[in-house]
């Protein structure tokens, strides 16, 4: 009797995993364990738990994770104790889990830095235990995130010996938030910060916002957009960030600004911003001053300068360094730091952008202060669905590099399109620039403290917004996963990050993990095939950077800069006899890129341009392979589309819905993509679709006159 009450409490409880979900918990759902002898064992470890008594709010934040989770997964808050030897879950840091110094596993927690953490089980003084330590309260944090992913995604407990320590140290978001509120390039609604209520109202979207940050690692968000307001460094401005910082202190997170280099003119009244005057100088020294006295724990500043209009050092003839050293000897008393951006280039036509950042850096190398990044974007152009990996990060050895990705979808469709993009950073990551010989990957670059005066850091520019499920698609949510736990470890495998995600945030069982993670694997390849296979990049439309335009040629910029499309050929000869882009990396890298045997297909018209009769591996002319890219993109949007299918009654409705119907506009997207191209280039290569492919069913021209945001009445009915 009592057996079947338990079951139907079990069952009821299941069903409630099927409950229509917005999206809002994230990967933080914790739904009650739905395996019973899991379940058992998770609840007999948990069942006391010893948690020494603190005031740190980051300590606080800890437990109060802990038990919320506990409560989620566990169906029940574990009891507590303040006797150690009733615990069976031991909570602390590490001097005051063993006030003795005697810790049975200390070569461990030795191994720990300040953010690291240690998770342990086995018998310890005679009971079966687990224990979660820590040096700092930060490191403890960190752990019960890790800790409860353990249970959500169902491993076990026994026998453990986790030891963490993240790889970077600074592990940021980059917000592009505007201060009128809305977001630039974000697609997932308006800017989560109020300004207007802050600092005084703190919504609790701020403190759930830093929770799912701190699950991830993440340890610092620059609060608005590079291209920057100087307002935002006005005092009532600093005061109003002031509340976000309090909201994220608890989660071990600090805020950063975005520095408008003009600010000493725009806020200070001075008639110069020169790095080089004193009184520049002294304007800067007195406004961090005053920053910090706003915000005890500011982070520093992240600086776009001289490109795409914004003022910079080059306006008085100086340098990138001359700025970024003025910003980082006003924040070194306090321990701040500078993030100046390798994303220079001025909106000029005919000059080849691949070049230029490393141009203007790489003579600069070794003349940065200690406390200032240099931070290049993945790739030399900009967030292109695919690129090879910046030359900068083979190209500045004495200086320390913070890698930027995107994590908004800018050039990857948006939030309307399914693209996983842990694969794209796994890519750049893993990518080796042969800087110092085989095997010195971005990833150990950015890693290699040593190098770079014990800092090391990456940035993403996150795809958050007001959406009720914060990043518009459901699956953006795993690109920001993804980002995070790669920040914390840059060598994980993206796919297995994939697989941590599906499981906290649909289920754990192998009937929804397979197709998700089969589509999730897809589909960076698929977005590639059907907007910019063959290295083709930057064809998007030029106001939205969504939907073909490989047609844009205006007196400002053109798109054939790009594909430099002619009768003959395609693509861009950036090879030693062309603007000579491959000469910027390491031998044999440049061999590789340079040489058409050995450069990689999917880099091929990025390198190269070629006649449109070029033969390729597979036997087909370069036109018949092209074309034949963009039409697998569109199949595999269908098939994309077949796998979510699979999974009706599965999940719950809720979340099937959202993302059955953005695949569907997916392939209508995919489709645009496909037919606007390929009729665009067929007026070039004057030759026949391959065999087998359906030919668009409109011209060219309806194509090009699709606004956007558009009305797809008639279009695909
Ligand atoms: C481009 C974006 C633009 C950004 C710029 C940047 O289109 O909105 O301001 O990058 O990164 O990709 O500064």
């Amino acid at each position: 009797m009592k057996r079947s009450i338990i079951c139907l409490i079990f069952l009821g409880c299941l069903l409630g995993n099927m409950a229509a979900e917005s999206g809002y918990e994230l990967w933080l759902r914790y739904r009650l364990v739905d395996d019973m002898s899991l379940l058992d064992n998770y609840r007999k470890l948990n069942a006391v738990c010893y948690f020494p008594k603190t005031t740190s709010e980051q300590a606080s934040a800890a437990k109060a994770e802990l038990f919320r989770g506990m409560e989620g997964l566990l169906g029940k808050l574990p009891a507590e104790t303040s006797a150690p030897d009733g615990g069976t879950l031991w909570i602390g840091v590490s001097h005051v889990l063993f006030p003795s110094g005697d810790i049975p596993f200390g070569e461990k927690v030795r191994a720990l830095n300040e953010e690291g953490y240690l998770i342990w089980s086995g018998r310890l003084n005679g009971k079966q235990r687990v224990v979660v330590t820590a040096l700092t309260d930060r490191g403890l944090l960190y752990g019960v995130f890790h800790y409860l992913r353990l249970m959500q995604t169902r491993q076990s407990l026994d026998d453990l010996c986790v030891v963490e320590n993240p790889k970077l140290k600074y592990r940021m978001l980059n917000h592009w938030d505007n201060l009128d509120g809305t977001v630039e390039r974000g697609y997932a609604g308006y800017s989560l910060w109020n300004w207007e209520r802050l600092p005084f109202y703190k919504e609790t979207r701020y403190t759930d916002y830093a929770r799912a940050n701190a699950s991830i690692g993440i340890n610092g968000i620059v609060l608005n957009n590079v291209n920057a307001q100087a307002k935002s460094l006005r005092r009532d401005w600093l005061v109003k960030a002031s509340g976000l910082a309090d909201a994220f202190r608890p989660y071990g997170i600090r805020v950063y600004l975005t520095a408008k280099f003009s600010a000493p003119k725009e806020l200070g009244g001075l008639d110069t911003a020169n790095p080089k005057d004193s009184r520049v100088r002294a304007w800067w020294k007195e406004k961090v001053e005053e920053i910090y006295s706003i915000i005890p724990d500011f982070g520093g500043f992240l600086v776009k300068a001289n490109s795409e209009g914004q003022p910079g050092p080059q306006d008085y003839g100086c340098t990138h360094a001359d700025g970024a050293n003025m910003l980082g000897e006003a924040l070194e008393p306090y321990g701040g730091v500078v993030f100046w951006r390798a994303f220079v280039y001025q909106n000029e036509r005919h000059v080849d952008r691949v070049v230029t950042g490393y141009n203007e850096f790489k003579p600069l190398d070794g003349q940065f202060r200690k406390n200032v990044f240099v931070q290049p974007k993945n790739g030399p152009i900009d967030f292109q669905p695919r690129e090879p990996f910046h030359p900068l990060f083979g190209g500045m050895p004495r200086t320390p590099l913070a890698l930027e990705f995107q994590i908004t979808q800018e050039n990857l469709g948006h939030a309307g399109h399914l693209v996983y993009l842990g694969t794209l950073y796994e890519e750049t990551l893993q990518s080796d620039t042969y800087a110092c010989g085989q095997g010195s990957t971005v990833s150990k670059v950015l890693q290699d403290y040593q190098r770079t005066h014990g800092i090391s850091a990456i940035a993403g520019v996150p795809n958050v917004g007001t959406d009720l499920n914060w990043t518009g698609h459901l699956f953006g949510q795993a690109n920001w996963y993804a980002f995070g736990r790669l920040a914390w470890n840059p060598d994980m495998c993206a796919m297995t990050i994939a697989e941590e995600w599906v499981r906290m945030t649909f289920s754990n069982t192998q009937e929804v993990l397979n197709p998700i993670l089969k589509l999730m694997a897809m589909s960076r390849e698929t977005y590639v095939n059907y907007t910019m296979p063959l290295g083709l990049n930057h064809i998007m439309n030029y106001a939205t950077h969504n939907g073909p335009e490989p047609w844009h040629d205006d007196p400002v910029w053109t798109a054939f800069d790009y594909h430099k499309v002619t009768t003959d050929s395609i693509g861009v000869d950036r090879t030693d006899g062309g603007s000579g882009a491959t000469g910027q990396y390491h031998t044999p890298v440049c061999d590789r890129f340079n040489s058409l045997r050995t450069c990689p297909e999917s880099y091929l018209l990025w390198f190269h341009r070629l006649p449109w009769d070029y033969r390729l591996a597979s036997g087909k002319t370069l036109w018949d392979e092209l074309v034949s890219h963009y039409y697998k993109g569109v199949a595999e949007v269908g098939q994309m589309k077949n796998i979510w299918h699979s999974l009706e009654g599965k999940i719950d409705l809720e979340r099937y819905n959202q993302v059955a119907s953005l695949l569907e506009y997916q392939e209508r997207e995919a489709m645009w993509w496909r037919d606007g191209c390929v009729l665009f280039f067929q007026q070039y290569s004057q030759r026949p679709l391959p065999e087998g492919c359906q030919p668009p069913a409109h011209d060219l021209k309806y194509y090009q006159s699709i606004p956007f945001p558009y009305d797809w009445k008639g279009y695909y009915d």
